[in-house]
């Protein structure tokens, strides 16, 4: 069963993709949480427990920290990404560094109701989303039945993924 694209009030419902391997990466991923559910168009509905991760990219900094939240929102899926970026800067992002290097915060929005979108600023889904075990094990635990593009399920995507490397923390987000 793929996930229902509208909520009840009418809003998309969103999955969001947040990692931070910076100045206490927990603290930013809370947040960046409280930011979403506090904004006047977006609502936080689930949310994964952080898990740390080896980096994916250069090898040479911190472990990250990972989670995936689903949303719902008023906003279309650029104003949407506006408000992602503006959480991100809030949190001191600092772009254009260096390419897959340490960050406060990242947040990735990885599909937006049933909605695909090419653009030059966004595609959706997210095209590396099937690839990420930082991505497929916190979304297996609030949308395991959840059908992703391949029209595979998240639950059997997780469960085929290589594990090794990813460790649930105990700290609770929300
Ligand atoms: N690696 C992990 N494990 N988690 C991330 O969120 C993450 N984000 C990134 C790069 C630098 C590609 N590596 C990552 O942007």
């Amino acid at each position: 069963m793929a996930s229902p694209a509208i909520s009840k009030t009418g809003n998309a419902l969103c999955f969001i993709g947040l990692g931070s391997n910076l100045d206490e990466p927990v603290n930013q991923i809370k947040a960046a949480l409280q930011y979403l559910h506090h904004s006047a168009n977006t609502k936080v509905l689930k949310c994964s427990s952080c898990y740390q991760s080896k980096p994916l990219g250069p090898q040479n900094q911190d472990h990250f920290v990972n989670a995936v939240v689903q949303i719902e929102t008023r906003l279309n899926p650029l104003e949407l990404l506006d408000l992602l970026n503006e959480i991100e800067d809030q949190q001191g992002r600092k772009r254009n560094v260096q390419r897959w290097g340490p960050r406060t915060i990242d947040l990735d929005l990885l599909l937006f109701a049933q909605q695909t979108l090419t653009s030059p600023r966004l595609t959706i889904p997210h095209p590396e989303m099937e690839n990420r075990v930082f991505v497929l094990i916190p979304l297996n635990e609030i949308a395991p039945e959840l059908i992703l593009p391949s029209q595979k399920k998240v639950s059997t995507l997780a469960e085929n993924c290589a594990q090794d490397g990813i460790i649930k923390l105990q700290e609770v987000l929300w």
